[in-house]
């Protein structure tokens, strides 16, 4: 399937996918994460039951989600420094609010933005993101480099998923009926990125 990159696909009621919508940013995206895993670096995150998650992780803006043994939740500081995570740059705020308005969210100001890294092998099991506060608002998640197979159920873990791939530069908003579903994406493939290289980063905005 082809799409071009101002087209939108409607996932569900709340949920719209938007293609390539940020990959005129992409590059200006790519240097500022760089510049932040730098100061707060990339890595691998225990779960709960102490497990390493195979995805690495770092965060900016004011708090960060992070996973050990006490569970999940959101630190203002970056629990391997002490130091507060790197600020959210003026650019990403500013695509996320894009993005909200694109739609229908005309108010979204992310408070934090989760910095995800695949490499060949990494995947992330069905879950829901439950740990903010304010379900009102959306998440907008950023794909960038190579692509992956999302999957998005329903209310209940049970329910049946439906598959998309997500594709360098694509954007989905999550809000309304459909920020509370049950999400995860396959194993990400090997293979090489212009920008990434052998990598897929997903950013995550979010409102605490
Ligand atoms: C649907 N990340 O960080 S992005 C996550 O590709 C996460 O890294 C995946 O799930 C990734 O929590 C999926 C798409 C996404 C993000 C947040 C959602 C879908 C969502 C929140 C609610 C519903
Ligand atoms: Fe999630």
């Amino acid at each position: 399937m082809f799409f071009a990159s101002n087209d939108v696909t409607e996932i569900t009621d709340g949920a719209v996918l938007l293609h390539g919508a940020a990959q005129p940013d992409a590059e200006s995206l790519m240097s500022a994460i760089m510049s932040i895993v730098n100061a707060a670096p990339l890595r691998t995150v225990m779960t709960p039951m102490g497990k390493p998650m195979s995805v690495e992780m770092t965060n900016c803006g004011e708090a960060g989600w992070v996973a050990d043994r006490a569970g999940y939740r959101y630190e203002p500081s970056d629990p391997m420094s002490g130091e507060p995570w790197p600020p959210m740059p003026t650019q990403f705020a500013d695509l996320a609010h894009r993005m909200g308005q694109r739609a229908g969210y005309p108010n979204f100001e992310p408070d934090v933005c989760l910095i995800n890294r695949y490499s060949a092998g990494s995947k992330m099991g069905l879950h829901q993101d439950r740990d903010e506060h304010d379900f009102s608002q959306p998440i907008v998640s950023v794909s960038l480099g190579l692509p992956i197979t999302f999957k998005f159920g329903g209310l209940k873990r049970a329910d049946r998923t439906r598959s998309y791939t997500l594709h360098h530069g694509d954007v989905v908003v999550f809000g309304g009926p459909a920020r509370l579903a049950f999400h995860g994406v396959g194993t990400l493939r090997r293979g090489s990125h212009p920008l990434s290289g052998e990598y897929r980063f997903n950013l995550t905005f979010r409102k605490l």
